[in-house]
């Protein structure tokens, strides 16, 4: 009976950190030639809402830092920002008609740990920057794919840009960890639970 508790209590711990401490992938274009997960943003202006794991984020697409006239746009070839106006590439992110951004945030703080944008051919086309804390010029790299690891809190802006005169590029997908402080909430409601059920039978 002991060992039965025992392996329950285990098996609840292990199932409830590896899905709260589990880094979640948004992925917005798979960087081929289907439109991955994202696709609840697709042709979608406003504010909008995906699940994933234990993250929420709400994403809205920006036109020189106004929400009005831009929206997201998935193709079978990229994921971007349609600023609805003549000669923008409808399913990049550029400054065609305008600097387009993304502006999002999440339900939980967490660690931004990693970003995945497809055609970056100069220096600092892309921006990723976090309100109040870093800014990140995004320059060629191999498969433009970024390690960032910087933490954010529930609700703080983060905004994916152009950064650059005549930038284009595609965002594919981010990944993001939940803060060690809700795993360890966890962990330590778990081993209270452990101690009380031992009590109970010594
Ligand atoms: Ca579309
Ligand atoms: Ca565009
Ligand atoms: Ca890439
Ligand atoms: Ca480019």
């Amino acid at each position: 009976m002991k060992l039965t508790r025992k392996a329950l209590l285990i098996s609840l711990f292990l199932s409830l950190s590896s899905g709260i401490y589990a880094q979640t992938t948004f992925s917005f274009h798979d960087g081929a030639n289907a439109i991955g997960t994202g696709l609840v943003f697709d042709d979608e202006a406003g504010s909008i809402q995906d699940t994933q794991g234990s993250f929420t984020i709400t994403a809205e697409a920006f036109l020189n830092g106004s929400s009005t006239g831009s929206f997201f746009n998935g193709t079978t070839t990229a994921f971007g920002i349609n600023a609805d106006g003549s000669g923008d590439a409808t399913a990049e992110f550029d400054d065609d008609n305008g600097t387009e951004s993304m502006v999002f945030s999440f339900n939980i703080g967490g660690t931004f740990t990693s970003l995945d944008l497809v055609g970056i051919n100069n220096d600092d086309e892309a921006t990723l920057s976090f309100a109040g804390g870093g800014t990140y010029n995004l320059s060629d790299a191999t498969d433009d794919f970024y390690v960032i690891g910087e933490s954010f809190t529930s609700g703080q802006l983060i905004t994916l840009s152009t950064n650059a005169a005549g930038a284009n590029f595609g965002l594919e997908a981010f990944t993001v960890v939940p803060e060690p402080g809700s795993f360890a909430l966890i962990a330590g409601c778990l081993g209270m639970a452990s101690i009380m059920l031992k009590r109970r039978h010594d």
